[in-house]
């Protein structure tokens, strides 16, 4: 595995130099976040971006996200120029050396919590999901002032109603449909750059506001594995967002994707499932419902040497910032996956590379 760790450039209160001294640190995942959605992004801007990474002793190797355009979800007239603009963007980044992009395909809303600093018992504070606070808030309602954390906020209220209205009248195959149409011109040209595209599952997984969700559990991520049957067509194995329903077994769809090497950046989460929601926890097994050594391990036996991160931490020790962003918990976090790596590498017998090897 390649362990990374994702930094919001510049204005990021964690900075590379703190991210270059957690042990066993590989690549950076980041973005370039100035540019509009859908557009092209700046051979200049992509270079700067590089450079600082690489000054810094890290590798520039995996974007997260090149956002999609509603326009291509909703499979509107524009969306073949979104799309050319989505392909040129893949290429620039193939020449700068990225070898991985992550994306999602969820409709208007990224993941959703409705607290970003709930109390835990220890004093640390975290990202949850509580059913009955989704209930309450109706985007399309009159005086709904739709205010979930992690929302697009460059989004007017009107603009946010609107999109909504439109996909409230989209079926899940039409959702299929355009994702189809979008993977059938995207991957040739992530092929022919060696890029593996590597989807996102929405999260949480299951629709919220009535708008289709279609990346959520093993049988979907078979049907979208078979929309392009290409290595380059690939997944982001987040724990967090398929571990957050207990109809899905983290463990199994590891193992199973990571064996067809299609498993290409895996986000290590623990959360624990409740009767109403979940709560974001720290990464170690006990602190959560996921089997974290289990999803190691699987993901070890069956040959995965893709990228990895610790993600979303909790706030600890005072630390103030990016909520789910922070450095010492997804620190701890990146730790404890090293050390879950190692005992596993040393128990199959394998030899340890020292990290001057990496
Ligand atoms: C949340 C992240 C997601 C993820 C996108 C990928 O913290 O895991 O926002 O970056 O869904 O496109």
């Amino acid at each position: 595995m390649k362990l990374s760790f994702r930094w919001y450039g510049k204005e990021d209160k964690v900075t590379l130099q703190q991210i270059r001294q957690i042990p066993g640190m590989y690549s950076i995942v980041t973005a370039v976040y100035d540019v509009p959605v859908g557009e092209v992004w700046s051979r200049e801007s992509i270079v700067k971006l590089k450079t600082m990474v690489e000054a810094s002793g890290l590798h520039f190797e995996v974007i997260e996200s090149v956002p999609v355009h509603e326009d291509i979800k909703l499979g509107k007239p524009s969306r073949d120029r979104y799309i050319e603009n989505y392909c040129e963007n893949i290429r620039r980044l193939s020449e700068a050396g990225v070898k991985c992009i992550c994306y999602n395909f969820m409709p208007v809303f990224d993941w959703t919590r409705t607290q970003l600093d709930h109390k835990l018992p220890d004093g640390s504070t975290t990202l949850v999901y509580y059913q009955e606070q989704v209930d309450k808030v109706n985007p399309l309602s009159g005086d709904s002032d739709l205010t979930l954390p992690g929302w697009d906020a460059s989004y007017t209220r009107d603009e946010l109603k609107n999109v909504v209205a439109e996909y409230q009248a989209m079926t899940e195959e039409k959702l299929w449909d355009n994702l189809k149409y979008f993977l059938e011109r995207v991957i040739p040209v992530a092929a022919e750059c060696d890029v593996n595209m590597a989807i996102h599952e929405d999260d949480p997984c299951w629709s919220i506001f009535g708008l289709p969700r279609i990346i959520t559990n093993e049988q979907n991520l078979d049907k979208f594995l078979t929309l392009v049957d290409d290595k380059h067509n690939g997944i982001t194995l987040c724990t967090g967002s398929l571990g957050c329903s207990n109809q899905n077994d983290v463990a199994k769809m590891a193992a199973k994707y990571a064996k067809m090497g299609r498993i290409h950046f895996v986000h290590m989460r623990n959360v624990a499932v409740l009767d109403n929601g979940f709560e974001e926890r720290a990464h170690l097994s006990s602190c959560g419902s996921l089997d974290m050594y289990e999803i190691m391990k699987a993901l070890y036996d069956n040959g995965f040497d893709g990228y990895i991160r610790p993600d979303h931490g909790r706030m600890i020790w005072g630390e103030t910032g990016r909520a789910g962003y922070g450095l010492y918990d997804r620190a701890l976090g990146a730790t404890y996956l090293n050390g879950l790596w190692e005992a596993i590498e040393k128990m199959s017998g394998k030899k340890i590379s020292s990290s001057d090897e990496r």
